[in-house]
């Protein structure tokens, strides 16, 4: 699949109006069929590698098509190792598509989805790893996923598996050149291949903690807006989400259950929880909407503590004070347009405050800084959860799952006192897990499987 010897052309940028679309060549006729396309106003100099030229671009039936600029970046200093071409032309429906047919006319195939990165990797320029770490950072929705998507590119995952391979793999050929069949394997005792086997599954075992981690990162962060009754927290849920989904009232005790709603902005992921409105007492029903807030507030991953200054502070609240320490809190000091009887320096003293805002919730426009203060607290949430999480997908999940399934069954076979020739299956079987993560072991309909969701032009 994927033969080097044909040049490939799509336009590698999305489809519709912008600014400027760029249409990429890859392959070795790549220098000749950019020649033809784009015209420099003189013409008998060579193409520079990685330099940027102006010229003129002309369509299939040789009329001008658009001012562009144009790169030619020889083989092997190149995305796929071969020599590849980029025409720089204006945004649109219709200019890059003509560009693109130019290009076929004159000897380009149009690629397939993902084809530049397959390319990429059967060149070895990066592993399969590193290249389905492309196609994360393309998708990724929120800044800790893309964060950890480009350290996936940088091999972040790709070579520590490959290190815990080569060790396997070492040690395979170890084996299989030294043992005879008997129930020993000459100059390694039992307990040394035991000492060395847990080395190994417990590589594999923080490889898949940091991948649960890194699973996360993909979810919203879990927010949750809590505080006494009547202070305006689902004034605030409502206004964040843009419509009036939570129940307002001006009798305390309204809310009941955790309402929980997605919400994205300013590059996070937000899971926003609305809650009842913590006091002393309170029906059997109040009761048990405070009880499930107070369990809330323990897995919520930043707090939002919305506060009534027109009253003083209230009781039943100092829990919140070990837990603002432990979580990312911001404070909505809310009903600023009655008379203060809550400053800031009290709220400080009582809270580990990451930020507060002072504000009147019944404005529209006070979203905005709360919005930010949201986001800035995000930040940290987000960068707590990100240390010691690697970006993986299912199906490098599941590789890694099998490789420590059958790293277990090694241990436990050896323990057993199980022969070496049945337990270098279950060796080999590791071995070949991990290799289908950097891309050793991977049959073609596998490969077409992982590139064919990559978009058209990567
Ligand atoms: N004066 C004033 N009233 C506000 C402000 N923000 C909210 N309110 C009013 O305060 C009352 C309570 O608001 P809610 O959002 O229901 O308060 P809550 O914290 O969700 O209350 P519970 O669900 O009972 O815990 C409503 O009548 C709101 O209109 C504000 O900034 N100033
Ligand atoms: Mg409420």
């Amino acid at each position: 699949m994927g033969s080097g010897d044909e040049t490939i052309v799509a336009v590698a940028t999305p489809p519709g109006e912008g600014g400027v679309a760029i249409v990429r060549l890859s392959g070795p006729r790549s220098e000749a069929i950019l020649t033809q396309v784009v015209r420099r106003p003189r013409p008998e100099g060579i193409w520079e590698s990685h330099r940027l030229y102006a010229g003129q671009a002309f369509s299939a039936t040789d009329h001008f098509l658009d001012e562009v600029l144009a790169v030619l970046m020889r083989a092997p200093r190149s995305y796929t190792r071969e020599d590849v071409a980029e025409i720089h032309c204006h945004g649109g429906l219709v200019v890059p598509g003509l560009l693109l047919d130019s290009c076929v006319s004159r000897g380009a195939r149009l690629a397939r989805p993902g084809e530049f990165t397959l390319r990429a990797f059967l060149s070895g320029r990066i592993d399969l790893g590193q290249a389905e770490s492309v196609l994360a950072l393309i998708q990724a929705g929120s800044t800790g996923e893309a964060r950890l998507a480009a350290e996936g590119l940088r091999g972040a995952l790709s070579r520590r598996v490959a290190a815990l391979r080569q060790d396997l793999l070492e040690w395979m050929a170890f084996w299989e050149a030294e043992f005879d069949f008997g129930d020993e394997v000459p100059g390694l005792s039992v307990q040394q291949v035991a000492d060395r086997l847990k080395k190994a599954r417990e590589a594999l075992q923080g490889l898949l903690a940091e991948a649960l981690e890194g699973r996360n990162c993909g979810e919203g962060l879990l927010t949750l807006l809590v505080g006494p009754p009547n202070a305006g927290k689902s004034t605030l849920w409502n206004l964040l989400l843009g419509e009036e989904r939570a129940l307002v009232t001006p009798y305390p005790g309204t809310t009941r259950d955790l309402l929980e709603q997605p919400l994205r902005f300013g590059g996070h992921y937000f899971r926003l929880v609305d809650s009842a409105g913590l006091r002393p007492g309170g029906g059997p029903v109040e009761r048990m909407g405070m009880d499930r807030c107070r369990q809330a507030v323990h897995q919520a991953e930043m707090l939002v503590v919305v506060l009534d200054s027109s009253l003083p502070w209230p009781e039943g609240l100092e829990f919140l004070s070990e837990a603002s320490r432990e979580v990312p809190t911001v404070v909505i000091l809310n009903k600023r347009d009655l008379p203060e009887r809550l400053g800031i320096r009290e709220v400080e003293e009582r809270l580990d405050c990451f930020s507060v805002v002072p504000t009147c919730l019944l404005r529209p426009e006070e979203a905005v800084p709360v919005r930010a203060a949201l986001q800035d607290a995000a930040k940290r949430a987000g960068a707590g959860r990100a240390a010691g999480a690697l970006s993986v997908n299912r199906r490098q999940w599941q590789a890694l799952a099998r490789a420590q399934e059958h790293l277990e069954t090694l241990e436990s076979g050896l323990q057993d006192g199980m022969p070496w020739d049945c337990l270098a299956v279950d060796l080999r079987m590791a071995v070949s897990a991990l290799g289908e993560i950097t891309g050793e072991n991977v049959t073609d309909e596998v490969l077409e499987r992982i590139f064919s969701s990559f978009c058209l032009g990567k």
